[in-house]
Parts: C-alpha cells; structure tokens; sequence
C-alpha cells in the first residue's frame, strides 16, 4: 500500500490489527514521517478475514481513520492453520 501525503503536515500511517514488520507500524517510534508531498509504501497484506483499521499519526489527526474488510472466499483457506 502506498500512501502519498497530499496534506501541509507531516504524518504516518498507524495500522491496527496487523502483524506487520515494525518498520511498517506507522508511529513516530519506528518511521520517520512522510513529508508532505511525499509517499511511503506500506508492506502490508491481509491474510485473514477480519475488520482492520488504520489512523495517520499527526499531531491533529482530527479523528481520521479508514477500516479495511478482508472477506472470507469460500474454498481459499488463510494458510494460518495448517499442519
Ligand atoms: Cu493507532
């Protein structure tokens, strides 16, 4: 995923409910910010069926945040359960 920061702010991508390498996690503790007029790509993928949700990391983030639905295809497995 690639996220472009078309703001005046700078600002991260925090993603819950992800396992994910840190480097991707979107805080300040682990990435420095996209500046604005920049973009950052995001190694990400959704495995599982499941909500997950997703809030950049500014100072105001004015209560933004984005949901990501992963359904359930019948016949595919995740892969996370076999032996
Ligand atoms: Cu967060």
């Amino acid at each position: 995923m690639k996220a472009a920061n078309d703001t005046d702010l700078e600002t991260t991508v925090h993603w819950h409910g992800l396992q994910l390498d840190n480097r991707f996690d979107g805080t300040h503790y682990t990435q420095d910010p996209i500046e604005p007029g920049d973009t950052f790509g995001y190694g990400i993928s959704f495995p599982d069926p499941g909500v997950y949700w997703y809030h950049p990391h500014i100072r105001q983030d004015h209560g933004q945040e984005g949901r990501v639905q992963r359904e359930v295809t019948p016949g595919r497995s995740s892969g996370r359960h076999r032996r």
